[in-house]
């Protein structure tokens, strides 16, 4: 990585990625240099994977087909990751994906067919590869597809319950800015984790928020089993992982007890205080101490702290990411509704701040940007599932499962169609999606890479990357429109998702429908024109890049660019088709709501915000009831043999399972394997040294890691990131992906969100060689002979 200065403007390649806007340049030595946008104060080091990863022998070259699908035909089967693979044409390629598209859709119904393709695929508006497979297979009559996201699974079904709208939480909340203005106390359950707010949907400019956390001076309280990333200064509550919610509790009885609590916003603006204040009977400092491990004056403590201060209560979307996740968000807000300070700037709840860059960023000057998206189309099939939910729904057709409110049934899928995501990345317990992928007739793959789920596919086709394609690109806060330009040619024979999507539906007759006419290029310049925001295509084409709230007519405060297509749940927490992002911020719709409850009522039933609940109540879930309660994480019952709390959060060094063989994400590799964060006393228990490899296992599984031993986590907290390629020998994944060990949890019956943050296990020393590593080479490849 080379830098720039804004005097000098680079040539080369302007693009952009979820993990910041950059420019491609050719070096001195003919190589390809990632220069970061020359605005942007503080580039992400993940652009350091880009250039080490775009020509990597794990690139899919050819259309590949696995030896025994080709030769037997589609059907359940053992799906080895180490069975080989035949290349074949494209042509050939095409035929066999379309044909048994064809076949499954007349003999078993649309809804046969799995396009849910979860995932965050690359930065662009229109080459966004969820959204291209949904649109195509749209146009061929549907299929059964999932809801929410992996990272918000939980509180997306929760907090319409409770506030009416998630977004009001999300993103609406105060900014950056207005938290250094008002703010004196920030109470952060999962900590404001730097390593995180580099990442945005869709790509940012501007990376502000390192700056704003550095620059913090209210006081924080960290509470988080982990004190890595914390801001300087923040007084550290280790609490035990997964205990949040008797912590939170325990503050919310001390303010009740201590008389702190704020009965006229109570009164004003929340319904059913009685009965929460009825629940917490018996929650006091000394009940909580015990199981979060913080002892009882601290609590109280705290408690007071926050009465006294403009407080910012904020919740990582981490903690919701657990078994029972919906508690520590209900118990939060509850909380932070007893300080009264919800709609004031600077205080009450926020979820989020840390989890993502634009959590908190202010954005552009004036209203936010509605950009155009490629438009889906409709989908007849109504069969859905949670997102979290794929491994179940493949094993149990036909079986039925709750989800807020209703009884659903699982479709009995035949074709699994996915491109743009890794299942054999963010899935949990991957030894049982292993058995789960056995199941179908087929499964198709659109990927650049060979990851773990082009490896358990039938069909792999080769799909190109952001820097082999033209696009347009922007975040949901983001300072600018990026003309992303293809800086080198495909890899091998790669194609685009929307080439590889518009041939088969040529074969399926709907090609006209699906490409009406266009061009990759032409549907640039077309969703550019129907944004409308900027000047005229050429102009922003040939600059690189619109700046937004500077150039002419652009953000016309007239009325918001239009939007090309409707609305779409799916894909917003994933650079995906977004609905629709009014200009609101610095909390202004609870400012409103608090001003006057009756005039701007919450979309709630009680127009309030729902301490108690009585629509979740009704629904009668044993994991979920009416009021916020703490519950002991089933998990728990193995920690006599499994002693350790394994904490599996977000990767610093990459975007999930993205680029892992880039060279940011190989250098921070121990021993050529994930690196495992030990506390140095639980490491000399064992026997264990850093740059030990050790082994990590629990019932579900067994992974490889590389020791490191770290004194900022709590004892008995051990740290496994997510996102090594899944690289299994028996139930062992050699690489350290701690999907191996995660459990295929719900969060709830209310919501059935992914749990994937906790697992107990145990570590010990591998003594003797360990298995190499075989996921940075392709798998074994014929040609078809013919
Ligand atoms: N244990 C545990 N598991 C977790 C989590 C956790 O906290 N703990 N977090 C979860 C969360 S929040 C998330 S969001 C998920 C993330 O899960 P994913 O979004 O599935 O992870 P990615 O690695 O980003 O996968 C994207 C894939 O798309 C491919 N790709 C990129 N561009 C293109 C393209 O243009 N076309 C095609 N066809 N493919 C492309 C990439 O090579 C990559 O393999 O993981 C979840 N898993
Ligand atoms: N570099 C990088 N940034 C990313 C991503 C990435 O892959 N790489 N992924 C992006 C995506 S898709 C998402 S959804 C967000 C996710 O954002 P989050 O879900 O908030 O992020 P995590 O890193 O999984 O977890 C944040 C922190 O929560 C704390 N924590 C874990 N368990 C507990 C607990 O029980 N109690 C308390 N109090 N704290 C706990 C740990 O300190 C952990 O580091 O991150 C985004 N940002
Ligand atoms: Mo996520």
């Amino acid at each position: 990585m080379t830098s720039s200065t804004p005097e000098a403007p680079v040539r080369g390649a302007s693009t952009t990625s979820h993990w910041g806007a950059y420019r491609a340049v050719t070096g001195p030595d003919g190589g390809l240099e990632i220069v970061p946008h020359p605005a942007d104060p503080d580039p992400s080091p993940l652009l350091g994977n880009v250039a080490s990863a775009l020509r990597h022998p794990t690139r899919v070259a050819r259309p590949a087909v696995r030896r025994s699908w080709l030769e037997r035909g589609p059907g359940p089967r053992e799906r080895r990751a180490d069975e080989e693979f035949v290349e074949v044409g494209w042509d050939e390629a095409l035929d066999l994906v379309a044909a048994e598209l064809d076949r499954v859709r007349r003999v078993h119904g649309n809804q046969a067919i799995f396009g849910g393709s979860y995932g965050w695929a690359s930065a662009g508006r229109f080459h966004h590869a969820p959204g291209q497979l949904r649109r195509f297979l749209n146009t061929v009559g549907g299929c059964t597809t999932s809801r929410n996201s992996y990272s918000l699974g939980t509180s997306l079904v929760l907090l319409p319950h409770l506030v009416g709208d998630a977004e009001q939480v999300l993103r609406r909340a105060s900014t950056w800015p207005t938290i250094a203005a008002h703010t004196e106390l920030i109470v952060a359950f999962g900590g404001l984790p730097g390593k995180n707010v580099h990442v945005t949907p869709g790509g940012v400019t501007r990376h502000i928020t390192t700056g704003h956390l550095r620059a913090l001076t209210a006081d924080i309280a960290l509470v988080s089993p982990i004190r890595d990333e914390a801001p300087a200064g923040a007084r550290w509550y280790p609490l035990r992982p997964g205990t949040d919610t008797a912590l939170m509790l325990a503050l919310a009885h001390t303010l009740v007890s201590e008389d702190l609590h704020d009965r006229a916003f109570l009164d004003r603006c929340t319904t059913g205080f009685p009965e929460f204040a009825r629940s917490l009977e018996g929650r006091d400092a000394e009940w909580a101490a015990p199981i979060c491990g913080v002892p009882a004056a601290d609590i109280r403590d705290l408690a007071r702290r926050m009465a006294r201060s403009r407080t910012l209560l904020t919740v990582t979307w981490s903690l919701q990411r657990t078994e029972y996740g919906e508690q520590p968000v209900w118990a939060g807000l509850a909380l932070a509704a007893l300080l009264g300070q919800i709609g004031l700037p600077g205080g009450g709840f926020g979820h989020g701040y840390g989890s993502m860059g634009d959590v908190g960023d202010p954005g552009p000057a004036g209203p936010a940007v509605r950009l155009p998206y490629l438009p889906q189309g409709r989908n007849p099939v109504e069969a859905f599932i949670p997102v979290a939910r794929i491994a179940d729904m493949l094993l149990h057709p036909g079986e039925r499962f709750d989800y807020d409110g209703a009884v659903h049934t699982y479709p009995d899928i035949r074709l699994v169609h996915w491109a743009g995501g890794n299942p054999f990345h963010h899935h949990q317990d991957l030894n049982r999606l292993r058995r789960a992928f056995a199941r179908p007739d087929t499964i198709v793959v659109h990927e650049p890479y060979w990851t773990a789920t082009a490896r358990h596919a039938d069909v792999v086709l080769p799909a190109t990357v952001t820097l082999e394609r033209e696009d347009l690109g922007s975040g949901r806060r983001d300072t600018h429109v990026i003309a992303m330009h293809r800086a080198v040619e495909p890899y091998g024979e790669a194609r685009d998702d929307y080439a590889i999507l518009a041939a088969l539906a040529a074969r399926l007759g709907t090609e006209a429908q699906f490409t009406e006419g266009r061009t990759a290029r032409q549907w640039v310049e077309h969703l550019y024109a129907s944004w409308g925001g900027g000047p005229p295509f050429e102009e922003f084409w040939a600059a690189g890049e619109v700046e937004l709230g500077t150039g002419p007519g652009t953000r016309t405060g007239t009325a918001s660019p239009t939007r090309t297509g409707t609305a779409s749940p799916t894909g917003t927490e994933t650079g995906g088709p977004a609905p629709d992002e009014s200009a609101d911020d610095d909390g202004t719709l609870f400012a409103a709501f608090r001003r006057d409850p009756e005039a701007n009522p919450l979309r709630t039933p009680s127009g309030r915000i729902e301490l108690y609940s009585g629509t979740i109540a009704s629904f009668g879930y044993d994991d979920c009831p009416g009021h916020p309660v703490w519950r002991e994480p089933s998990e728990w019952r193995h920690v006599g043999r499994y002693p350790l709390h394994l904490i599996a959060d977000q990767p610093a060094t990459r975007l999930h399972s993205q680029l892992d063989v880039g060279a940011v994400s190989r250098a921070a590799k121990v021993a050529g394997r994930e690196a495992i964060h030990l506390h140095p006393l639980d490491a000399a228990e064992r026997g264990i040294a850093a740059g030990d490899v050790v082994r990590v296992f629990n019932d579900r599984g067994t992974c490889l890691a590389g020791a490191v031993l770290n004194t900022n986590l709590r004892r008995g907290v051990v740290r496994l990131p997510t996102g090594a390629w899944y690289d299994p020998l028996g139930d062992t994944c050699v690489h350290g992906n701690p999907n191996a060990l995660t459990a295929d949890r719900p969060s709830s019956r209310l919501s059935q969100g992914c749990t994937g943050q906790h697992a107990l296990v145990q570590v010990e020393r591998l003594d003797g060689d360990p298995p190499p590593v075989t996921v940075l080479e392709p798998p074994v490849l014929r040609k078809a002979a013919r």
